[in-house]
């Protein structure tokens, strides 16, 4: 066997600019949801992808945004700043061409980081002329003078080659922690638990989505089936209400697309079904966060 190469990478930024959309092109797998919603990603999560003797353990983290005073802020707040410690490589993702206090935050954080430092420019298929983000460019190097700059497109898996290519040539000598096929650290309960919360966040307005979780009550698995309950937990009467849809119909467009995305990640027909109770206050409750698989 020749050398192994491993190490952590933190994908850190803020909310929004793209970093789980990164972690599943980087994986090819769907495996971190995403949604045009901030606070999308709750907990820390690893994508490892493995080529021949290097080992790369991602670390998709909640976007690292101005802490409002709410348990579950606060939460998502210590995952993403932990995260910059002791990793043997740090992706920072911007957006092509907006710049906010939340980045300018983020780049504060970074400046006391010791590791290797690749910003990953990310969303750059949404520009039509691309010199418009030279301007940009420099001010990043600037600030970050040793850092290594990637102009890339997530959603459109481009340049992401070069990214990897680089992430791979800071990792050290190291012996390989996973498994060759192994893809998360994440168990298949958890993931379906976020696939139905990804649902929930692309299908409602803004307030719902914040103040629901998901709990599985039930995975049984056989070889042709997955049978899987889910629990969704809201705060108030009338966000469970907007869940449930006219007639049952938006629970049921729910389920519709969680099982298809459960199906093509579990490779298994799956069962699902869904209820929703109100249980108000979990979003501020330090042990209700611990129960629903808020791991700190
Ligand atoms: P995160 O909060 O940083 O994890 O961001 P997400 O991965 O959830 O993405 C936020 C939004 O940006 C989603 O609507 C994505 O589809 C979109 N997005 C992410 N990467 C790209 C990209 O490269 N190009 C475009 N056009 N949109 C992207
Ligand atoms: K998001
Ligand atoms: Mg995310």
């Amino acid at each position: 066997m020749g050398t192994q190469y491993s190490g952590y990478i933190a994908i850190v930024g803020r909310p929004n600019v793209g970093k789980s959309t990164l972690l599943n092109h980087l994986i090819e797998q769907k495996l971190a949801i995403t949604s045009r919603k901030p606070q999308t990603t709750r907990n820390n999560m690893l994508g490892i992808k493995t080529v021949g003797d290097v080992q790369m353990i991602f670390v998709d983290t909640p976007g690292i945004h101005k802490g409002h005073g709410k348990a579950i802020n606060r939460y998502m707040n210590k995952s993403a700043s932990s995260a910059i410690k002791d990793v043997d490589v740090v992706v920072f993702v911007v957006d092509k061409n907006i710049w906010t206090d939340e980045d300018e935050w983020v780049l504060e954080q970074l400046q006391r980081c010791e590791s290797p430092i690749i910003v990953a420019v990310n969303k750059v298929d949404q520009l039509d002329d691309k010199s418009v983000l030279l301007p940009h460019l420099k001010q990043l190097e600037t600030a970050l003078p040793k850092a290594e700059l990637v102009p890339v497109s997530a959603l459109r898996h481009q340049n992401l080659e070069r990214l990897e290519q680089l992430v791979a040539s800071f990792l050290p000598e190291a012996p390989h922690m996973f498994a060759e096929d192994e893809i998360t650290d994440k168990n298949s309960r958890y993931l379906a638990a976020e696939i139905i919360r990804e649902k929930i966040m692309r299908q409602l307005g803004d307030e719902v989505p914040y103040q629901s979780a998901v709990e599985i009550e039930q995975y049984e698995e056989t070889p042709r089936l997955i049978t899987i309950h889910g629990l969704i937990l809201v705060e108030r009467d009338g966000q469970k209400k907007m869940i449930i849809g006219e007639k049952g119909e938006r629970i049921k467009q729910i389920g519709q697309q969680a099982r298809l995305d459960m199906e093509k990640l579990f490779d298994c027909k799956v069962m699902l079904k869904l209820w929703v109770k109100v249980k108000s206050g979990w979003s501020d409750d330090e042990r209700a966060l611990r129960s629903l698989g808020f791991d700190s």
